[in-house]
């Protein structure tokens, strides 16, 4: 418990917007030029999004992706080195720093019940921490998120869902597949779940040239 609220009071890296471009941009010319042979999936247009949301995120706070996290993975103190050298080696889609408090998976709902079950251990060893879950929103209106989601509200459990609605899953528009002009969560920001909408100028996966592996 005191390593815990000691661990808290540690402030994560302050980074800037450009930062966060300027990495991205230089794996998406690392990929364009087939050094990557693996998948990789970039951010852009959320960067002061990321920024503000990582404000309320602690060091000892457990942060849970998608196949799209290199931005979660530098906010939550991975050495940009670090995070290159994996990248490099292929493994963008899953990255994984348990010693960082990161983890990704690449199936599409992966994480939530990871993150939930973190968030009831938390609960039950009485720690302090929270976990913070980063979702796109065609995940946010699959089944296991809506149970995940409302299994965490009637347990009151410490976590939070960031739900990142770019519009798309993969090529398909998300409101068209749903025949809906509204989200479930959309729009909505209160201690359970933060929605927020961008414009991202990257392709679903990859930087735009078609790389053979
Ligand atoms: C179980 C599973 N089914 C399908 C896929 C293929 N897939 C990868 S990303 C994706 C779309 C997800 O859309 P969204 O949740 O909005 O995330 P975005 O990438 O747009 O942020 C799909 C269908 C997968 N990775 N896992």
């Amino acid at each position: 418990m005191q390593d815990t609220v000691l661990e808290n009071t540690k402030r994560l890296p302050q980074l800037t917007p450009e930062y966060l471009r300027e990495f991205e941009e230089e794996i998406a010319a690392e990929f364009n030029v087939g050094n990557i042979r693996a998948p990789v999936h970039l951010y852009s247009g959320n960067e002061e999004m990321m920024i503000d949301l990582f404000r309320g995120i602690h060091r000892d706070d457990w942060v849970l992706c998608s196949w799209r996290s290199h931005y979660q993975c530098l906010l939550k103190g991975v050495p940009r080195d670090e995070l290159k050298r994996e990248i490099l080696d292929g493994r963008s889609i899953s990255l994984c720093f348990p010693e960082y408090r990161i983890f990704s998976s690449a199936i599409v709902t992966g994480i939530l019940p990871i993150g939930v079950g973190i968030a009831m251990a938390i609960k039950r060893s009485g720690e302090k921490n929270r976990v913070y879950c980063f979702i796109g929103e065609m995940t946010s209106e699959t089944g296991v998120a809506h149970e995940c989601i409302k299994y965490s509200e009637n347990h009151n459990l410490p976590i939070h869902f960031i739900i990142e609605d770019n519009g798309k899953s993969v090529c398909t528009d998300t409101r068209q597949a749903w025949n809906c002009e509204k989200l479930t969560y959309e729009g909505i920001r209160n201690h359970r779940i933060t929605y927020y909408k961008y414009n991202s100028k990257w392709p679903h996966a990859g930087a735009g040239v078609r790389v053979q592996f």
